[in-house]
């Protein structure tokens, strides 16, 4: 694809800062910077170049240039970056000095990534997994992303799609014989291969690590009042987030603490304190706590060794299976022999029991979240992780339109089923090739066709 416009954008973090590169894509990119630094004319591509840039006689910055010749570069176009100093006036006057040649402008956002697409360079979740990679703040987010820009997302729908043409081009066949076309379908393991990418399908959409690593494991504190719920929040946080105090009802509002739990980004929520209340405030209070328990992937039931093994009821409804931990707290006051596990309504939970009021136990209360989150989000990886609620969508349609096929399939032995089952399948394909962006159904055809004997 041949884009009329050059486009020309700094690629480095805001300025000052000790180097600036401004990155230009085009079919004048080359030409353009010639312009302000005769040498680089002969530069082979790939290799840095050091020189002065010049404008109207004006010595504007000592740079380092490289040229990335068209289609062996991150667009596919021709690109040049100037690494120069990181100066905003440098900046600038650089930036200037290229604007003002003609079929040069200012990159939009995000323009790049999308010629890179265009091109072909890269798909969609690989675009999108650049961005995670650019936005990533923990281990975890680093890992996943890197992943996804290096096709792992994409290399899986692809697998579903063209798993998709395979038995489309089957059914395509069984329509070609329309007497035998049930002969054909079932030589073919139609069957068989339905219900594996259904399976397939099935186990991505019920796995949401890959959305939680992106956007966050939401862990909600629930428990009662003065249990020791903003002082978990202050340890896991590190600082004093949220207000501790005896004095119950202290916390009203839901505190929020953005933390890095061993590479996991956590939104951490602490949340008041459950109890009949007259105060209309408090009462509001517990009704959002409640409330965000019920939306929170993680849910940690903070007890009073005083109470335990008492349960506050409320709180206890909220716990979930897997996905929920009770921590016991002020053992230091109370000595008591805590299980290691707590049986509610049939269903066992870990137990920490521990001084929160004692820094030196962060450790361990990040070991027991961490250990909450591996168990709760560690099923086999080997389906591919759907990082974004885009993702999730496609599948969820490819797997509706997937299972009308397989109920046509099965209804199909009294009736020809062979055109539906194709349309089927051409929407499943279409639904998984979304996520790519490779919708172009024809050249995987092509490739299906060259190994598909239709004779028989
Ligand atoms: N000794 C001791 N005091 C604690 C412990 N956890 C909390 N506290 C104290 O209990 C009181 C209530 O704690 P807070 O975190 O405000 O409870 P919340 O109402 O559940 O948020 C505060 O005075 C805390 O210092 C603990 O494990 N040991
Ligand atoms: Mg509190």
């Amino acid at each position: 694809m041949v884009f009329k416009d050059t486009i020309c954008a700094l690629a480095t973090a805001p300025l000052p800062a000790g180097v600036g590169i401004i990155r230009l894509s085009g079919k004048a990119a080359k030409s353009a910077v010639e312009k302000l630094a005769p040498s680089f004319k002969d530069v082979p591509t790939r290799k840095l170049h050091y020189t002065e840039i010049k404008h109207n006689s004006i010595a504007l910055d000592q740079v380092l240039l490289s040229y990335f010749k068209a289609p062996n570069s991150f667009t596919g176009e021709d690109v040049v970056e100037i690494h120069c100093h990181g100066g905003k006036a440098v900046i600038q006057s650089i930036m200037n000095a290229l604007l003002e040649q003609e079929n040069i402008r200012p990159a939009e956002a995000g323009e790049f990534s999308r010629r890179a697409f265009l091109n072909g360079k890269m798909d969609l979740t690989e675009a999108e997994g650049l961005a995670d990679l650019i936005d990533a703040e923990t281990e975890e987010q680093r890992r996943q992303a890197l992943n996804q820009l290096g096709g792992q997302l994409g290399r899986t729908f692809e697998s579903w799609r063209e798993q998709t043409m395979l038995m489309l081009a089957h059914v395509e066949a069984a329509i070609d014989f329309p007497d035998e076309e049930l002969d054909v379908l079932e030589d073919a393991g139609l069957k068989e291969k339905l219900f594996t990418l259904k399976q397939n399908l099935e186990n991505s959409i019920a796995q949401d690590i890959g959305e939680r690593i992106r956007d966050g494991f939401n862990v909600v504190i629930v428990g009662k009042p003065n249990a020791g719920k903003s002082t978990l929040t202050n340890l896991l946080s590190g600082k004093d987030t949220a207000i501790v105090s005896p004095i119950a009802g202290t916390t009203r509002d839901i505190v929020e603490a953005h933390l890095n739990i061993g590479g996991f980004p956590i939104v951490l929520s602490d949340t008041a304190g459950l109890r009949q209340s007259e105060d209309v405030i408090e009462q509001e209070g517990v009704k959002r706590a409640l409330k965000r328990a019920e939306q929170g992937d993680l849910v940690i039931l903070v007890v009073d060794a005083d109470d335990f093994p008492m349960l506050d009821q409320e709180g206890a409804d909220k716990l979930r299976k897997e996905r929920s931990l009770v921590i016991v707290s002020k053992v230091d006051q109370h000595q008591k022999n805590i299980p290691a596990t707590v049986d509610v309504n049939g269903v066992t939970y870990p137990v920490l029991a521990v001084n929160l009021a004692d820094e030196s136990n962060t450790a361990p209360v990040i070991d027991a979240l961490k250990g909450l989150i591996d168990k709760a989000y560690a099923k086999s990886t080997e389906a591919a992780l759907l990082t974004r609620e885009r993702h999730k969508s496609a599948a969820q349609q490819a797997l509706q339109n997937l299972n009308r096929a397989i109920e046509l399939y099965e209804k199909g032995h009294t009736m020809s089923v062979s055109e539906l089952l194709a349309q089927d399948l051409r929407d499943v394909a279409h639904a998984i090739g979304t996520v790519t962006g490779r919708t172009d159904t024809e050249d995987v055809l092509d490739l299906v066709f060259s190994t598909f004997c239709i004779g028989k």
